[in-house]
């Protein structure tokens, strides 16, 4: 999870991870929660009129069975809003993964200073 101390918003960030599914079916990351933020969403980036922007992915992030997928910094990503305090280095959040098969995973975020891709996760306007 990315760090928010000294950035222009501390109260949004965002999770990025690689996600393993060793079963034979294919599931969905369909949605997401933390105590620290007052919303999560699945997002997705997305070319809107020559730019990169990012947007809420509709029906979750698919992970094929025996397979993977990856969260990354200009791909899929798990947005966190309304941050209560800003997070910093070292930091450890508690973040629970919800699956399409009905399972949950609650999971502990390590809390990391990076600035790759740092632009595209400055607000922008929700379209609806
Ligand atoms: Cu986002």
């Amino acid at each position: 999870m990315r760090a928010t101390v000294g950035t222009k918003d501390t109260t949004m960030t965002a999770a990025f991870m690689a996600l393993t599914n060793p079963g034979n079916a294919d599931i969905k990351l369909i949605s997401a929660t933390s105590p620290v933020a007052g919303m999560v969403q699945l997002h997705e980036m997305a070319m809107k009129d020559g730019k990169m922007v990012m947007q809420e992915k509709a029906g979750g992030v698919s992970v094929p069975a025996a397979s993977h997928a990856h969260l990354s910094p200009g791909g899929d990503h798990i947005m966190l809003m309304d941050l209560k305090k800003p997070l910093k280095p070292g930091d450890e959040v508690p973040l629970t993964l919800k699956f399409s098969d009905n399972t949950t995973h609650d999971l502990t975020v390590p809390v990391k200073a990076f600035t790759e891709e740092e632009e595209h996760y400055h607000p922008t306007p929700t379209a609806k």
